[in-house]
């Protein structure tokens, strides 16, 4: 994979149980805290939401960054190394200060401390590239939280708990999906392991390999992103865009397109996959065992990331997979609590069709 390009991301990262770290220092810690707190006050934040009508001021704001935490990341966006992701450790988050961990989905975490992680999380998302979101998921919600819910326990949603999350990448079924997941962690109190995996440890005979390049695979929208999902919990507004919105993800479902799990780069290829919404049975032999052979391979090589306060985890949803490990949830408030954002490195393929308020959610 080479070392790094850049002078100041040389040496940055260390490496722990197999995954790359960016550890602030204190000086960096401090100085973020105060950037984030210095944004929210020159533009009179009150509550985190608004900062999603503030992309624009955020992505300018963003250049401010630390000056490693930029190194890292411009790297990262410009050669895809570390491959597939990595941790930024000793963010400013203060577990005591940000309150309860949600109980519901119409929860909407409020709070001077909430606001500033939030800033946080948007402005490395921001410097990265541009946060976005999807109109068929939460209302075009931006930053979503994952933190269980009573009665999804079972369910492939961010919001189960007993039932183990399998790997995917995020919204793979949808062709404008993210090029980068972050999940900035509030808390994980019983240490909790996402999931995670590179493409570059896939391991599969190159005879099915060939065929994972090919398009004969099928992968369906998950639930989060159904009209009847959403009426039952955010609730769906009775406009003509969401209307168009779960029109198009009726579609996709209806009638899906044959896409391949693999493109690009034969050495270090992008990945498209989720187990869980795709079809098994295919009516082609040579790539239903591809596939099996994939989902073998990929579980085989899951390493657990247990996400601590203040860890954000950076996936490159092109070329790594994810998930979450089974947990009991406590459903006391103090439950773990995760911030979500998607981010993509081109808003231009979406020009058009992206509304809401902040103008990033799809259709
Ligand atoms: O809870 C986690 O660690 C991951 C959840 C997840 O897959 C997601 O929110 O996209
Ligand atoms: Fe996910």
């Amino acid at each position: 994979m080479g070392g790094s390009q850049t002078r100041l991301a040389e040496g940055a990262l260390s490496h722990e149980d197999g995954m790359p770290y960016l550890r602030l220092n204190t000086a960096e810690h401090t100085e973020l805290r105060s950037l984030a707190e210095t944004f929210v006050k020159e533009h009179g934040v009150e509550h985190p939401g608004t900062l999603e009508e503030l992309l624009g001021e955020l992505a300018v704001f963003a250049h401010r960054l630390p000056e490693r935490l930029r190194a890292v990341l411009t790297e990262f966006r410009l050669t895809g190394r570390p491959h597939g992701g990595l941790v930024l450790a000793n963010l400013p988050v203060d577990e005591t200060a940000v309150g309860a961990t949600p109980v519901g989905y119409t929860a909407e975490p409020e709070g001077a401390e909430v606001t500033n992680v939030t800033a946080v999380l948007l402005l490395i998302g921001s410097l990265l590239g541009a946060p976005f979101s999807y109109l068929s998921q939460q209302r075009g919600k931006l930053v979503l939280d994952v933190f269980p819910i009573a009665g999804h326990e079972e369910q492939q949603l961010g919001s189960s708990s007993a039932s183990l999350l399998e790997w995917h990448n995020e919204d793979a079924f949808h062709p404008n999906r993210a090029d980068w997941v972050m999940l900035l962690c509030l808390r994980n109190p019983d240490a909790v392991p996402t999931m995670f995996a590179p493409v570059t440890d896939l391991k599969v005979p190159a005879e099915q390999r060939e065929v994972l390049f090919q398009e004969r695979f099928i992968i369906l929208p998950d639930e989060s992103h159904t009209a009847e999902f959403n009426s039952e919990t955010t609730g769906i507004d009775p406009n003509s865009r969401h209307a168009e919105a779960f029109e198009r993800i009726r579609r996709m479902n209806q009638t899906p397109e044959q896409i391949s799990i693999l493109s690009g780069d034969p050495d270090a290829p992008y990945v498209r996959i989720d187990p869980a919404f795709m079809q098994h049975d295919l009516d082609d032999p040579a790539a239903e065992r591809a596939l099996e052979a994939t989902i073998e391979a990929f579980t085989a090589c899951m390493k657990d990331v247990a996400l601590a306060t203040g860890q954000l985890l950076i996936i490159d949803n092109k070329r790594a997979v994810h998930g979450r490990r089974p947990f009991r949830a406590r459903y006391d408030g103090t439950d773990r609590w995760l911030r979500r954002i998607n981010v993509t490195a081109d808003l231009r393929s979406s020009a058009g069709r992206r509304f809401g308020g902040h103008g990033r959610a799809l259709v």
